[in-house]
């Protein structure tokens, strides 16, 4: 029997009330995917709670066709922490001259967007600040057909999967992650491009302030290893070429597609993750072609 136009159900209606709450993990070093769920709706208090313990275990969430404004985006973020704001003297991704930044961040090449079209090397969100952002949401409102895609990088698994004799050595450093947003302000006279690494003849830019390199997870305990892949550090009391050839092998290491999950994006999804357990990247897309997200991102606390 077929069903004429009037009764048949509708995808919406089949998508958001029909099919019920799952989380279900992605095959990939981490992420899952969440269903039966729509962001504009009054979660009940059991399906915020399953959301955090899934982000501890999983580090990722992925929202499929959600499209909030820019209220319900603020709302439904607010359930998981206080909207990020960074310190005055702390320049972050939307900074205004005073040091203030939108609570709505909008990632795009196009418009008043930031970010443009060009690949990002993996970082966390606000690694550079005293109090890094906890997490951050993308999400998508218009895709590229080709390029763009987000990678998201298991810092847990990459921590867990060194050797013994690493772990020994990394476990009570502490490490400088230069802001790059001071150096796009005070670019290096007379040098060529941006250091990888701050050699002593060179006065690093304040303020900086110093993390553990592997730090402890502040909900899930576990340890892991925080550092990007590409922003100036330096590792406190090393001496500069060893602290060198330390970073760059760890950095090898994380970078490994072993703890990778890539992200093909599709207008209405939401992704959301948690910085204080991954790094992410991007890879370039073509400038004639649209791409616009917005982010929110979540207030962190201090790394230990
Ligand atoms: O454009 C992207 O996929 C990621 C951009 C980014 O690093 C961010 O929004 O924090
Ligand atoms: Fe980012």
């Amino acid at each position: 029997m077929s069903l004429s136009v009037a009764e048949r159900p509708s995808a919406v209606a089949s998508s958001s009330s029909a099919s019920p709450f799952r989380i279900s993990p992605l095959d990939a070093a981490l992420g899952a995917l969440v269903e039966g769920f729509d962001v504009r709706r009054a979660p009940t208090g059991a399906q915020i709670h399953a959301l955090k313990v899934a982000l501890q275990d999983h580090h990722i969430l992925l929202f499929r066709g959600q499209q909030p404004d820019d209220e319900d985006f603020l709302q439904f973020s607010s359930y998981f922490g206080t909207i990020f704001s960074p310190p005055r003297n702390a320049p972050v991704l939307g900074s205004d001259p005073y040091g203030a930044a939108p609570d709505i961040v909008l990632v795009s090449n196009v418009e008043d967007g930031l970010l443009g079209n060009a690949e990002l090397t993996a970082h966390a969100d606000h690694h550079w600040t005293p109090q890094p952002s906890s997490g951050s949401l993308l999400h998508a409102l218009e895709i590229p057909a080709a390029g763009g895609d987000t990678t998201w990088f298991n810092l847990v698994a990459a921590y867990e999967a060194l050797d013994e004799a690493t772990r020994r050595e990394i476990d009570g450093l502490q490490l400088i992650t230069y802001n790059p947003f001071l150096r796009k302000r005070h670019p290096l006279p007379g040098v060529q491009g941006v250091p990888r690494y701050r050699t002593p003849d060179i006065e690093p830019l304040t303020p900086w302030v110093a993390h553990p390199l592997v730090r402890t997870h502040p909900d899930s305990g576990k340890r892991l290893l925080y550092l990007g892949e590409a922003t100036e550090v330096e590792i406190v009391g090393y001496d500069p070429a060893r602290g060198a050839a330390l970073i760059a092998r760890l950095r090898e290491h994380l970078l490994e597609p072993r703890f990778a999950y890539t992200h093909r994006w599709k207008v209405g999804d939401i992704v959301y993750w948690d910085n204080q357990a991954t790094l992410h990247s991007r890879t370039a897309f073509d400038p004639a072609l649209r791409r616009r997200l917005k982010r929110i991102s979540l207030a962190g606390s201090r790394p230990f």
